[in-house]
């Protein structure tokens, strides 16, 4: 059987030079928008609707809808709730289609909206990617979110994690340096997320809004057993 290919792509700039070789896409922002977006389809929210502009979060806000919205880590003024995985754990969210604007990760996800399929990535539901994307044979592309275009350590290691799993299947492999890289940046990681990333920027400026019960919830893995999806603007539940 013909390998498929795996590769890491760090930043939603970067994107243009990936676009259209893979079918499936995996959106990554581990602190915090697709730790979040797994929280909440986790906790019974029926869709969340990944908008990247504050003027689109207030439009639907206006139309009645429950909006986050998330700017430089902090809660967005006039919104209900902003980035925090524990936002969407409230039991009068079940159920519901909410919406979410956050600085990288739902621009990031709209960015990819043209390819087969999106799916959405974070530690907390690695083992439930990789065993879906192994059983699915077909081309995938980590797209990390980084930060205002540029690169960050915790998505690229996620990046590293599920490219690293699916090459150990046997059934695929990686061309690009930035896919090397991500694996050996995920090796050194993988004993110690929290040890590891104590000084990325995002962990820090996380640090100093008081978040690090969140930064503890989004580095812990596999505890979720879920896919999200993107299909017609929405991310829902994957039936798989
Ligand atoms: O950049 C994003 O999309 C957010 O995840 C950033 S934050 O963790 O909410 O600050």
């Amino acid at each position: 059987m013909e390998k498929k290919m795996v590769e890491v792509c760090y930043t939603p700039k970067d994107y243009e030079y990936f676009k259209g070789r893979f079918e499936i896409v995996v959106v990554i922002d581990v602190l915090r928008a697709t730790s979040a977006i797994c929280s909440a389809l986790n906790n019974g929210v029926s869709a969340v609707i990944p908008v990247s502009t504050i003027d689109e979060a207030k439009t639907y806000q206006e139309k009645g809808y429950l909006v986050g919205a998330e700017r430089q880590g902090e809660i967005v003024e006039g919104f209900d709730f902003g980035n925090s995985p524990y936002s969407y754990m409230k039991p009068e969210l079940k159920g519901k289609e909410i919406v979410l604007s956050t600085t990288n990760g739902t621009r990031a996800i709209n960015i990819a909206q043209e390819a087969d399929q999106v799916i959405i990535g974070s530690l907390v539901n690695l083992e439930a990617i990789t065993n879906y994307l192994i059983r699915q044979n077909k081309n995938v592309l980590c797209l990390c979110s980084g930060w205002k275009d540029k690169f960050n350590l915790e998505d690229t290691i996620c990046g590293g994690a599920i490219s690293e799993t699916l090459i150990n299947s046997g059934n695929f492999s990686s061309d690009e340096d930035s896919s090397v890289a991500a694996k050996y940046l995920y090796m050194s990681a993988k004993d110690n997320y929290m040890g590891f990333l104590k000084s990325s920027s995002h962990r820090r400026r996380l640090k100093r809004l008081n978040l690090n019960k969140d930064i503890k919830y989004c580095l812990t893995p596999n505890q979720i057993d879920l896919i999200p999806t993107l299909q017609n603007g929405k991310i829902v539940k994957l039936n798989n």
